[in-house]
């Protein structure tokens, strides 16, 4: 095979695997492919100068459309450089695809620049789907679930001359899941992340079922009329009075500290819904893990007594200043239409309980999969590149931090609406509420909490977004078109009068 023939066939193969969106991120080994897919039709072309911020924005897009997108890398560590997003893709099920060029398979272990050991890079977290040489006799390729490795090996010359193809004539494969009719009785529901898309199916299932819903913002169900009597307050706060015998876990593994003590109460039945095949706990015992189709085919029925769970809401007033505050005040705000992504740490945990002020109509979106802090600004961005209303960002300082360069692609948004909310609390401050590093001496602390005093304002700067940091949560009202950096500083002191109130013992009505 010559090499503009692997080249077309790499193409033809992102074409059959429905990929219609590719990010590039070009150096000399992948200009063939790249040159390749400037030739092509039907496709549309991000363009990236590094590969971590393309693998997350590429996972971004696959989270709000639900189709496959390509990630194209040149070698060495450049294609290392997406293990991270591959993960996060590989915990949430998408289909991330990895497109990385390659020195001929002749120069594996050689130690010559730019050879590193690519065929297999992403381990367990992706499916290789094929490592191609021009010299091998046969390229087979297959589709799988969730993350797919496509190793190119292109030897020089390189050829940057080679035709494109049409990408809008190849029919995408497409996989139905079986449906097993079954039927199963619960008496309370953890919903965790969905698209809303999803949301909507678990709705009408929810509806009907009629138990109590503890539902995370990113499970978008909160705005469905019918779930309103359902939907229970309150987080762990409320959980924590929870007894129940058989628990529906539906969506993305939830954030609560009482999901992850499941694990320790084997007696407490576990049924998941979910796409990704995951259970989210280590125990077997008593926990069964369905595709995501039986939501339409099983019959589900709630069990009497009521599990006892109890309702909690946030006194939010009487701290305004502290985060969680915050966090009701900005969710109301955020205009029906909008498009929501929650940072992890903090931003995800204080945001559900201020959900009760989010209007309808707000679609929610997180990285829950590894629950990294990476990626996230990038994941955003993809999530929001080809949304028409206001996309809001809200995120933890060091989670901001990790991801700079990723402003980079909005020059190739069309009219972007961002609104990026860094909460500015000097720190990772998840580690000022987890009880073993509390009880540690301030040193410790302060360095485990990566303590600083930097603004956001030069970064703002760097990528000509608007800067805005603000008290006054009215500032953040009708906000021109153009992409800001809003900075909040929440008063540390209310916050922990916040929490130190929330958290007090409540006596169990009898
Ligand atoms: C990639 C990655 N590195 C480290 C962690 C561990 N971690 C969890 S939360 C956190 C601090 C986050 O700080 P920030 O974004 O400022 O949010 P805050 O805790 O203040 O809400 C860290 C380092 C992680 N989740 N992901």
């Amino acid at each position: 095979m010559t090499q503009a023939q692997l080249i077309q066939q790499t193409l033809q193969t992102l074409a059959y695997l429905g990929v219609r969106e590719v990010c590039v991120a070009a150096g000399a080994r992948n200009a063939p492919l790249v040159t390749a897919l400037l030739a092509s039709h039907g496709v549309k072309i991000w363009n990236f100068f590094e590969e971590r911020s393309a693998g997350f924005f590429a996972l971004g897009r696959i989270m709000a459309d639900r189709n496959p997108v390509a990630v194209v890398t040149t070698s060495g560590t450049a294609a290392a450089e997406l293990l991270p997003a591959t993960i996060e893709a590989c915990y949430q099920g998408l289909p991330l695809v990895l497109v990385t060029a390659d020195r001929p398979k002749s120069y594996r272990g050689s130690g010559a620049p730019q050879a590193i050991e690519q065929a297999g890079l992403f381990g367990v977290h992706a499916t290789m789907v094929g490592d191609w040489d021009v010299a091998d006799e046969s390229h087979e390729g297959h589709s799988s679930d969730g993350p797919m490795h496509l190793n190119v090996c292109l030897d020089e010359p390189l050829e940057t001359n080679v035709g494109g193809i049409d990408f809008s004539t190849a029919s995408p494969l497409s996989s139905e899941e079986a449906q097993t009719p079954a039927s199963l009785q619960c008496d309370l529901v953890l919903a965790g992340g969905m698209h809303p898309k999803d949301a909507a199916q678990a709705a009408v299932l929810l509806a009907k079922l009629g138990a109590p819903i503890v539902a995370e913002a990113t499970s978008n169900l909160h705005g469905y009329p019918a779930l309103q009597p359902l939907l229970v307050p309150g987080g762990d706060q409320a959980l924590q009075y929870a007894r129940p015998a058989h628990v529906l876990r539906i969506g993305a593994v939830p954030s609560w500290r009482w999901w992850r003590d499941l694990e320790t109460q084997p007696k407490v039945r576990v049924t998941n819904i979910t796409h990704t095949g995951f259970s989210g706990l280590a125990r077997k015992e008593n926990v069964e893990t369905l595709a995501w189709d039986h939501i339409r085919s099983t019959q589900f029925a709630t069990i009497d007594p009521p599990c006892g769970i109890l309702r909690f809401e946030p006194d939010f007033d009487k701290f305004p200043l502290s985060e969680p505050a915050w966090m009701h005040k900005i969710a109301g705000i955020i205009p029906a239409g909008s498009r929501v992504f929650l940072g992890n740490s903090l931003p995800i945990r204080e945001f559900n309980l201020a959900l009760k002020a989010a209007q309808q109509g707000v679609e929610f979106f997180a990285n829950r999969g590894a629950n990294g802090i990476d990626g996230l600004v990038s994941t955003f961005l993809g999530t929001s590149a080809v949304h028409h209303g206001e996309c809001w960002l809200i995120l933890g300082d060091l989670s901001a931090l990790y991801d700079l360069a990723a402003p980079w692609i909005i020059a190739q948004m069309d009219h972007p609406r961002l609104r990026i909310v860094v909460i500015n609390n000097g720190g990772g401050k998840i580690f000022s509420r987890v009880t073993g590093i509390r009880s540690l001496p301030d040193a410790a602390r302060s360095v485990i909490e990566n303590r600083h005093e930097l603004s956001f304002e030069p970064w703002a700067q760097l990528w000509g977004m608007e800067y805005l940091q603000t008290d006054d949560v009215h500032d953040l009202e009708d906000l021109l078109p153009m992409p800001i950096v809003i900075e909040i500083r929440p008063d540390p002191l209310e916050t922990e009068a916040f929490w130190k109130h929330w958290q007090r013992p409540v006596i169990r009505p009898r």
